[in-house]
């Protein structure tokens, strides 16, 4: 793969990411880092990243909406949510009714950063956790070593720097739909959004994952 094939115009003008990292950067020693996964009946696995990095692999370029009106197409390179969850012995056969929480590594300042989603709607949508993005492994502040991506879902469902991952009967709100009265559920919007890879402002007409620019 061609460094080429990873390039995203206009890259200079993303917002930073450190606006976007409301528990603090994490410093995360990817030696002892893990992924927890538990599933509902309460079994937990652990992965660590040389594990992860064994399961099957996908790069997809694909966009990310921010509900505050911003979004960039990147390459991502990590894991399909679902591979991940068999890895765990999850019955990913019957997910309905199901959420998934997502935890962070967070810091010891600011605390961690969670977030449910609906687990079925997640692994129908190709959800992923991405380890790379254009390329190169995530940047500290973009979430290394790991983050979820449901790109059906506003960013903030995302959860960066992510450590566990549960299967759960119920959802709860994370810090934004707490704050700033986000929807829990996170669906991204027909609505007009700043394109910064594209560097103008774009129209999305249907709810969910923007595909078509
Ligand atoms: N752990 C953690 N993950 C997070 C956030 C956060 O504050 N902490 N912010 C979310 C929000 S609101 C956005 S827009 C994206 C930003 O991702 P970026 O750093 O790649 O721009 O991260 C999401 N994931
Ligand atoms: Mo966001």
């Amino acid at each position: 793969m061609g460094a080429m094939e990873f390039f995203t115009p206009n890259i200079e003008k993303k917002p930073s990411s450190l606006r976007y990292y409301q528990e603090g950067v994490p410093s995360v020693d990817v030696d002892n880092w893990r992924l927890d996964i538990c599933s509902a009946d309460g079994r937990q696995i652990s992965l660590n990243y040389a594990t992860l990095l064994k399961l099957p692999q996908t790069t997809q370029h694909r966009r990310l909406v921010c509900v505050c009106n911003w979004t960039i197409k990147r390459h991502w390179t990590g894991v399909l949510l679902k591979d991940a969850l068999i890895a765990a012995g999850v019955d990913i056969t019957n997910l309905q009714g199901l959420f998934l929480k997502q935890v962070s590594v967070g810091t010891p300042e600011k605390g961690i950063y969670e977030s449910w989603i609906d687990l079925a709607g997640a692994v129908a949508r190709g959800a992923i956790l991405a380890h790379s993005v254009d390329g190169a492994p995530l940047p500290p502040e973009q979430g290394y070593p790991l983050r979820l991506i449901d790109f059906g879902l506003y960013a903030y469902k995302n959860v960066k720097g992510l450590t566990r991952l549960e299967v759960t009967p119920t959802a709860q709100q994370g810090h934004w739909e707490e704050l700033a009265g986000y929807s829990l559920d996170g669906t991204v919007k027909p609505k007009r959004y700043y394109a910064v890879d594209l560097r103008k402002h774009m129209f999305t007409m249907h709810t969910g994952e923007v595909t078509e620019w």
